[in-house]
């Protein structure tokens, strides 16, 4: 602008004649929008990807309500951020740290964090960069969803838009199984965990690119409850999620079993609402390995 000159008022209106397309459903928002009006997912992503010019890929843990989501990823991104392993995660844009502190805050209380709410806009979304000793850096993308939010969407397709959309443009999934729960004899785990695989399954279906092509971690949560699941863990999931373990066999072309355990021992404590867990320590078993192999199978 030229000294002495004002811009009118009016003139800002301009800038939102710009649309700024989201970076979950494509979707076009103001450039000051906080989170997108199409899916709610925010518009953060989209903002990080363009300042930084990439693309990252998208991953996602998913499985029922109470699988243990939110416990394995704030862990998973605590432990991988502290670089005791081979991996190191750095995290991009403020945002993508909340996951991590809300899980990791309850847990040095002694506490399990809180149930996720159902309302996309109040998810924990991260956007990082993971660094290997071998391969090349990844840009991803991780969402931590509500377990009965996808379950609605898988009975009830197009509820909620931004699962929709995400599953869609997901590179790889690591699906959660409750194990102690399976080995009991619940069979809701493995319909719960068949549906998931038929929707997405049938959310792309094309031979090059759909999901039976994609890579799926299975992955039973929980393990310091049930040991078994440790040692073999396909073994575990023909034993105790037969109809899975088939499902898997004959539509997915990129599969595995793993087993975690995050708490290592659990007690219970009386509260106004009823009996709640508490995890009196936490050693964490195995959480690396599926996310490594998830992340090897995406380079190939
Ligand atoms: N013993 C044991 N219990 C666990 C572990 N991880 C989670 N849990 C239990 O499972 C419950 C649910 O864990 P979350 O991580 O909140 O489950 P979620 O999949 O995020 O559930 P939604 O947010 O409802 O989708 C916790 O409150 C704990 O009681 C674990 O490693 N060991
Ligand atoms: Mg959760
Ligand atoms: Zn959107």
């Amino acid at each position: 602008m030229r000294p002495g000159a004002v811009e009118m008022d009016s003139f800002r209106l301009m800038a939102y004649t710009v649309q700024c397309p989201c970076y979950i459903c494509d979707g076009g928002n103001t450039f000051d929008s906080e989170v997108c009006r199409h899916c709610h997912a925010p518009m953060a992503l989209a903002h990080q990807a363009n300042t930084h010019k990439i693309q990252p890929r998208m991953i996602a843990a998913i499985g029922p309500s109470g699988a243990g989501k939110t416990v394995y990823l704030g862990m998973l991104t605590d432990m991988l951020s502290r670089q005791i392993e081979d991996m190191q995660l750095l995290a991009r844009g403020a945002f993508s740290i909340k996951l991590q502190q809300h899980a990791m805050a309850a847990l040095s209380r002694c506490e399990f964090p809180n149930k996720t709410p159902n309302e996309p806009d109040r998810w924990n979304w991260i956007h990082c960069q993971v660094l290997r000793k071998r391969g090349k850096p990844a840009e991803l993308i991780m969402p931590d969803l509500a377990g009965e939010a996808l379950l609605e969407e898988v009975d009830h397709p197009h509820t909620f838009p931004v699962i929709h959309a995400f599953l869609t443009k997901c590179a790889g999934v690591m699906i959660l199984i409750d194990a102690p729960s399976a080995e009991s004899g619940q069979s809701e785990e493995d319909f719960h965990t068949m549906k998931l695989v038929s929707y997405l399954c049938e959310l792309v279906n094309d031979k090059r690119t759909g999901w039976p092509e994609r890579p799926i971690a299975m992955v039973f949560t929980k393990g310091d409850q049930c040991e078994n699941c440790f040692e073999d863990p396909s073994a575990f999931a023909r034993r105790h999620t037969p109809g899975l373990f088939q499902q898997c066999r004959e539509r997915l072309k990129r599969h595995r079993f793993f087993a975690v355990g995050v708490a290592g021992a659990v007690g219970f404590r009386n509260d106004a609402g009823g009996r709640v867990h508490v995890p009196l320590r936490i050693e964490p078993r195995g959480l690396i390995e599926p996310f490594k192999w998830l992340l090897d199978e995406l380079e190939t």
